[in-house]
């Protein structure tokens, strides 16, 4: 049988049959290792599509035969496993995804476009759409740099998302825009990617976390991806708050492809490819800058991803 993985913890995961009128059973690995599972901390995620079969001992569970060949995947490396084995703990968030929902808060926690960069990153690098989901649009007090931001995103061809999972303002429109996909919900903690997928439910059922004042963050409430089924056929993957997010299989000079508004103009700069777009005459990256046609924290982003990567082994 068939079925799709919503949520696993260690050797336990919530498989949904193919079927759509059988219920969701718990399933382990059959044998406990899975062949075919790729390198990752976990060895399925939610997304996975899965062949199983009835356990034989616990009535109502299932084993996992063998994972199906995915589409996509996204990863991330975990900073936690950097220390210890630099290269081995990248992390699988979700496979076979439709979207990738990079969820900012505008206001407590603070606004961090930096972060939604290496998300759009790694998604582009993974050949995944995806939006940026402004959450919280309910306390926004009329920052000029949120806005230009968020614009900026806009215009590179990014959808934005203005929206207050408490108001449900900017929901119906976001609800429109995932519908019949399964999508991923990325971002720091307390940004409301639970609070989020709750205001789709017809009751909440996730729990949700305060906001730690002295820190103006969240406290990390959500510990297990989990995707859900709203309604109308759209899955949203809650994911664990992310303080870091530290790009996963990406080298450091195929990052210039990867963010679209640098992509057109890759190895156009006087140096090509060897230009490293700091100092250089007839840089085109630099130009581009000037020209506002890259918006100068994106450059910034650029050149901190561009450094992490080469630190960490990824470089050429
Ligand atoms: N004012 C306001 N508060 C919100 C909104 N969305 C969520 N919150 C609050 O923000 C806090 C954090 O929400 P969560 O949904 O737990 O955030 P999260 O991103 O899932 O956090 P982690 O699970 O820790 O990653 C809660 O106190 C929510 O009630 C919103 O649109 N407006
Ligand atoms: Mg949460
Ligand atoms: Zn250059």
């Amino acid at each position: 049988m068939r079925g799709r993985v919503m949520r696993g913890s260690h050797n336990i995961f919530t498989v949904r049959p193919e079927t759509r009128d059988a219920a969701d059973l718990e399933c382990r690995i059959k044998g406990k290792v899975l062949k075919g599972a790729d390198d990752y901390q976990n060895p399925l995620a939610p997304g996975d599509w899965v062949l199983y079969e009835e356990d034989p001992v616990r009535a109502g569970a299932g084993l996992i035969i063998s994972p199906e060949k995915r589409r996509n995947c996204f990863t991330r490396l975990n900073p936690k496993g950097v220390s210890s084995n630099r290269l081995s703990s990248p992390q699988l968030i979700a496979a076979n995804v439709d979207l990738v929902l990079c969820t900012a808060s505008a206001a407590f926690p603070p606004f961090r476009p930096r972060f939604i960069d290496r998300v759009l990153l790694q998604a582009d690098a993974a050949g995944i759409p995806a939006a940026v989901l402004c959450n919280k649009w309910d306390l926004f007090d009329g920052d000029p740099d949120i806005e230009e931001r968020l614009e900026d995103f806009s215009r590179i061809g990014v959808p934005v998302f203005r929206i207050s999972a408490k108001t449900g303002m900017g929901m119906d429109e976001f609800r429109s825009a995932v519908q019949g996909r399964f999508s991923v919900l990325v971002g720091q903690s307390g940004a409301g990617k639970s609070s989020v997928i709750n205001a789709l439910l017809p009751s909440p059922r996730i729990k949700v976390g305060d906001i730690n004042a002295k820190y103006e963050r969240g406290n990390h409430t959500t510990t297990l991806s989990e995707a859900a089924a709203v309604p109308g056929g759209a899955f949203l993957v809650d994911t664990p708050g992310m303080r870091l997010f530290v790009p996963h299989g990406i080298s450091r000079a195929d990052v210039i492809f990867h963010m679209r508004e640098f992509a057109p103009i890759a190895g156009t700069c006087t140096y090509g490819f060897s230009c490293s777009h700091r100092r250089e005459p007839g840089c085109r990256i630099m130009e581009a800058v000037d020209a506002g046609v890259i918006h100068e924290d994106r450059y910034e982003s650029f050149l901190r991803i561009c450094d992490e990567l080469e630190g960490n082994g990824y470089g050429e």
